[in-house]
Formats: C-alpha cells, sequence, structure tokens
C-alpha cells in the first residue's frame, strides 16, 4: 500500500489524481490533502478519503473547516500556512508526496518533503524551473525519487528506462500550441477569454496562460533538462496539435522514442502512482486510424517571444531561471486582471531579467532572494509602465 499527501488536491492534477485514487484503493491510501483556500472542495474530499490531516492557506479558514471536523466527527487534523504543508509532507506514515501546488508557493514544501525522505511526484514545474539543480541535489543525497507528472516528461521518463541519459542525442518535447499557433491577428489584441480557451487540456488559469504563450513549453525544456541531466541546447520544442505523441527522445544510433496515448492526465498521474508497474486504466483507447495524421511544426520564437526567453534564462543559469520564473508569474497575474496586454508578459519578463545580477552562489537563500527581487522588479515595471486601467 502507498500512502501518499497531495498538496493541491482541489486543483486540476489533484482532483484527477484523486479519482485514480478512488479506482485503486487497494494500491493507493491517501493520508494528507492540502488546498489554497477551497474549503468546499477539500470538505467533500474528507468525506470521501477521510484523510489523517489536511491544511489550507489561511488559518481563518482552518478554524472554520476543524469545526465542521468536529460537529461532522471527522478526526482529521486541520493545519494551516507554510507549516501546515511541512506538517503533511513530514508525516512518518506517507510515502509520497503528490506536488501539485501552482507556482514558486510549492517550493518549500517540495524540499521538506524529500528531507524527509519522501518520494516525490512532481507537477509542480516551477520547483524545478527556479531551483532546479538544487533539488536534483537534495533528491540525491536524500535517496528519494522524484517522478514526473506533466504528460511530456512521463512521456520521456517512458522512453528512457533502460538506455543511458549520455547516449541521448536529444528529447523533443511535443506542444499542442495552445490556442494561438495558428492565429494570425495582432497578440496584443488577444483578450483574458480567448487566451483562457485551451484547445486541448482543461486546467488551471496560471498554467492556461503559460499554454497561450509559450511559457509552459519553455519551463518544461527547462524541465526535462534537469530531470533528464540533458544540457538545455538538447531540449528541443515542436508543435504537435493532435496532442498524441507526448515526447520523443532521440539516442546517437538515430534511434526515437515516443510515448502515445489519448491527451489524458489520468495516464501520466496513474503511472507515477503505480511505478514501475503498470496498471489497467480506463482510458480511452488509442485508434490511430480513427485520428488519421499526426502532424508537427516548428513553433515561432517571434510570435511567441517567452519561449526564446526561457531558453535564455536557462543558458544564463544560476539565479536566472528564479528570476524569470517570478517575473512570470506576476505579468501573468497582471495580465488575468486586465491590467496589462498579453504581449506585455514577455516584455515585463524580459526588462525583468536583463536587470538581473545573477548570483552564482546557489542555495535556497539566495534563490528565494531572487525569486523576491523579481516579484518587486516587475511589479515596479508594471506600475511605472503599464496602467492600460
Ligand atoms: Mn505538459
Amino acid at each position: 500500500m502507498k500512502k501518499i499527501t497531495i498538496l493541491g488536491s482541489s486543483g486540476s492534477i489533484g482532483i484527477q489524481t484523486l479519482d485514480i485514487v478512488s479506482k485503486m484503493r487497494d494500491i493507493v491510501c491517501v493520508k494528507g490533502l492540502a488546498v489554497g483556500s477551497n474549503i468546499e472542495i477539500l470538505k467533500s474530499q474528507i468525506k470521501k478519503f477521510k484523510p489523517e490531516a489536511v491544511s489550507l492557506s489561511n488559518s481563518v479558514d482552518a478554524q472554520k473547516l476543524k469545526e465542521w471536523c468536529i460537529s461532522n466527527n471527522f478526526k482529521t487534523d486541520v493545519y494551516s500556512g507554510d507549516n501546515g504543508l511541512e506538517k503533511l509532507v513530514t508525516m512518518p506514515k506517507i510515502d509520497m508526496v503528490i506536488a501539485a501546488l501552482v507556482g514558486a508557493g510549492g517550493l518549500k514544501s517540495t524540499i521538506a518533503a524529500i528531507k524527509a525522505k519522501k518520494d516525490i511526484g512532481i507537477a509542480n514545474k516551477e520547483v524545478l524551473v527556479m531551483a532546479g539543480n538544487y533539488i536534483m541535489n537534495l533528491v540525491s543525497e536524500n535517496g528519494v525519487s522524484i517522478l514526473p507528472i506533466d504528460s511530456e516528461h512521463s512521456a520521456i521518463f517512458q522512453c528512457c528506462t533502460d538506455e543511458k541519459k549520455s547516449q541521448i542525442k536529444r528529447i523533443i518535447l511535443t506542444a499542442s500550441g495552445g490556442p494561438f499557433y495558428r492565429y494570425n491577428k495582432d497578440f496584443s489584441k488577444i483578450t483574458v477569454e480567448q487566451a483562457l480557451a485551451h484547445p486541448t487540456w482543461k486546467m488551471g488559469k496560471k498554467i492556461t496562460i503559460d499554454s497561450a504563450t509559450l511559457m509552459n513549453k519553455g519551463f518544461e525544456s527547462i524541465e526535462a533538462s534537469i530531470l533528464f541531466g540533458v544540457p538545455i541546447d538538447k531540449v528541443e520544442v515542436i508543435i504537435h496539435p493532435q496532442s498524441i505523441v507526448h515526447s520523443m527522445v532521440e539516442y546517437i544510433d538515430g534511434s526515437v522514442i515516443a510515448q502515445l496515448s489519448n491527451p489524458d492526465m489520468r495516464l501520466p498521474i496513474q503511472y507515477t502512482l503505480t511505478y514501475p508497474e503498470r496498471l489497467r486504466s480506463n482510458i480511452k483507447a488509442l485508434n490511430l486510424t480513427e485520428i488519421g495524421k499526426l502532424e508537427f511544426y516548428k513553433p515561432d520564437f517571434n510570435k511567441f517571444p517567452c519561449l526564446k526567453l526561457a531558453y535564455l534564462a536557462a543558458k544564463k543559469g544560476y539565479t536566472m531561471p528564479a528570476v524569470m520564473n517570478a517575473s512570470n508569474e506576476i505579468a501573468v497575474a497582471a495580465f488575468l486582471n486586465k491590467e496589462i496586454k498579453f504581449t506585455d508578459i514577455a516584455e515585463i519578463i524580459n526588462m525583468t531579467i536583463k536587470s538581473h545580477r545573477i548570483s552564482e552562489n546557489i542555495s535556497l537563500k539566495t534563490i528565494l532572494e531572487a525569486d523576491s527581487w523579481a516579484r518587486q522588479s516587475a511589479n515596479k515595471i508594471i506600475n511605472n509602465q503599464y496602467t492600460n486601467k
């Protein structure tokens, strides 16, 4: 029996993870659940999964939930804040933490989980973007496994089980392209509503905007480079609108291995939970003759400057990816708030990373300093130069 804690259980990955768990309760059991503020979803999850402990962002919500648990006879411990997350990931009983928070907010709890020697199912890609090498060092020091939940990285993981990493020539990361890869109108006029309408995947708002700008693919390139130990130059993004080939690995002998399935996040989530075993699933069987054709295109780096910026930040390394990630979070929030234009997102990131002085001394402290410096700078840029309100 694998015992898990899910951080971000009210989000898209969290909900789908629980859906998988409910179908294999003899294999996986949920001990801890953490959400931001979605108390109603958490209540229904407590009823169904009876976790030993849960956590919410703020203490007022936690207090309300505590009273609800008592009056409904649930013996669930209720925590809040960073402390609560730490409690959930360090519970002695659990084996694995599903890190499915969004953004930099998941960094500390992921680190705490690794230090408590828990295996990690990683969906919170920003953690690897901002502190990739630091995290991978901790992973090896503590002898834990970090398994990718993201569909592309799960694909790559499945394509390179036996071969040596030194024999990888190239990782080919596929991208659906988001809603705008064929869009020929003025990108600066793209509205929040248009950007939130993703053609293939239904996800949270932040990642949906990242998918529309292709920043998500930039993050995933960095994530692939970190997880599989290959330089960023060896990770190539290609647009594949059907989202059937989830990614590929090319070896030095010219062989290319791909993983295919209908697009359904429950497959990589299930594999993370059952690895190294494979179990039956309810996922719609792949029918290639029905699909007919699979297309592949080069991404347009001029239309999608965020992708270029992510590669640039990865090449600079050290604190630069953390700065790129933080300025992206600020810019995306401002776009969702209708304070800036779609095209301003890349400009704000560009201005922030250009004015950053890299620290080559990497520690959790310098990473967090770079992160908060970037948030302040990006906010300053928005307040001074972008007031379209
Ligand atoms: Mn993905």
